[in-house]
């Protein structure tokens, strides 16, 4: 019960049949920008604390496919709002120069792409377009960073203006979720489905926006991501609470992010009574983090799997009881793959609150934690094996 992944192929061929059906009267769609959805398996909440996260760029990718229209109207189809749960309309029309920062605009998936429109550095000229995704929705893998990188990137290819800076790329896609969804975000997943390596997962310091390449090289190890299927509505103004909690641990250490804090300073802060339990805790798991972080990064370039899965649970651990962004289903599908035999380490990727576990496992134990987890696991979970993929696309076709 592994979910083969559409590949990019199938997904544009759906694409051509999606956008002849939407705009019967409009050419074939010429144009199309591709961005992937990422799992991240290590790093987690220290991008917006200026610390190193590492990702890697799912086969997952969300596409977004059109051609230009003669006009300043933009419209656009998704396919992917037809999904149950989101009752929002999956079709939207709009003139390039009304695009407004609006949180509360519908249809909301729209907001991603209004918001790409404005902040791209060049007059954008107006579309028709289709939208369609093979990565999970609301499921933690950044669904919304590949809709605003597939986006960007259709909106350079219609216009032929292409960005050289690709960190600017993510910076503007960053800005478009800031203003457009209300969602103060850090940059690792926008910088992850711009910049994805086949093959590699990148260590990214969140400070100086360089990268390192991490080679994935072929071994019995395997990463497996669990879909929890369950998405807890706190998640954005908890996310909103633990960057505030974050910024008075710096002030009270008096540094300018938690980058630069040691559990020493910390430590001296929290035993001079300057700082609350709740406070110190968000800290203490951001500081160990990023140590964890870098470290891991080097575990992995030698191949060392077993030192790499042990902090991938000591992450996860760090993130229920300090960081508490974890939920009772994540922490029950990290419990049920630790007891595996061949699972090196289990532990949930992205926000939290719900959405996905990132398990390494060893590729002959891989049925066995299915097994498991579909046994004692109600919520009717979905299973993806992943290599790492290539970052954001643009084609003219
Ligand atoms: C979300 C955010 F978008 C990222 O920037 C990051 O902070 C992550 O949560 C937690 O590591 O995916």
């Amino acid at each position: 019960s592994i979910i083969k992944t559409e590949t990019t192929d199938e997904l544009l061929e759906r694409g051509f049949d999606f956008f002849v059906k939407h705009f019967p009267d409009s050419g074939k769609p010429d144009k199309l920008g591709i961005g992937p959805g990422r799992v991240n398996l290590i790093g987690e909440h220290t991008d917006y604390n200026d610390g190193f996260v590492l990702p890697m760029a799912l086969p997952m990718v969300t596409i977004v496919l059109g051609r230009a229209n003669n006009t300043d109207i933009c419209r656009v189809v998704t396919e992917c709002s037809s999904l149950e749960e989101i009752k929002d309309s999956n079709k939207t029309e709009f003139k390039i120069p009304t695009v407004k920062p609006l949180y509360v605009g519908t249809p909301k998936w729209a907001n991603y792409v209004k918001g790409v429109i404005a902040c791209f550095q060049s007059i954008v000229v107006g579309f028709d377009a289709v939208i369609l995704s093979s990565v999970p929705l609301g499921g933690g893998l950044s669904s919304s960073a590949s809709l605003e990188v597939a986006t960007y990137s259709f909106i350079e290819a219609i216009t032929g203006n292409k960005t050289n800076q690709l960190v600017h790329k993510a910076m503007v896609c960053q800005k478009a979720e800031h203003m457009f969804a209300g969602v103060p975000c850090g940059i690792m997943d926008q910088f992850i489905s711009v910049m994805g390596i086949e093959g590699h997962a990148l260590l990214i310091d969140c400070k100086s926006l360089e990268y390192d390449p991490v080679p994935l090289t072929e071994s019995n190890y395997i990463f497996l991501i669990t879909n929890s299927n369950v998405h807890h509505e706190l998640s954005n103004s908890q996310y909103q609470l633990r960057r505030y909690q974050c910024e008075e641990a710096s002030d009270l250490i008096n540094v300018e992010s938690l980058r630069s804090a040691t559990m020493e300073t910390l430590n001296k802060a929290h035993s001079n009574g300057k700082m609350n339990e709740i406070i110190y805790k968000r800290a203490r798991h951001v500081i160990t983090e990023i140590e964890r972080t870098i470290t891991a990064a080097e575990v992995l370039k030698r191949g060392d799997y077993k030192t790499f899965g042990e902090l991938m649970n000591a992450s996860h651990n760090s993130l229920r009881d300090d960081f508490e962004v974890s939920c009772q289903e994540l922490d029950q599908l990290v419990e049920l793959a630790r007891k595996v035999p061949g699972v090196l380490g289990s532990r949930m990727t992205g926000g939290g609150f719900g959405g996905c576990t990132v398990t390494l496992v060893d590729r002959n134990a891989v049925n066995s934690v299915v097994t498991i987890i579909n046994s004692e696991y109600k919520r009717n979970p979905k299973f993806y094996t992943v290599l790492p993929s290539c970052g954001a696309k643009i084609v003219r076709l």
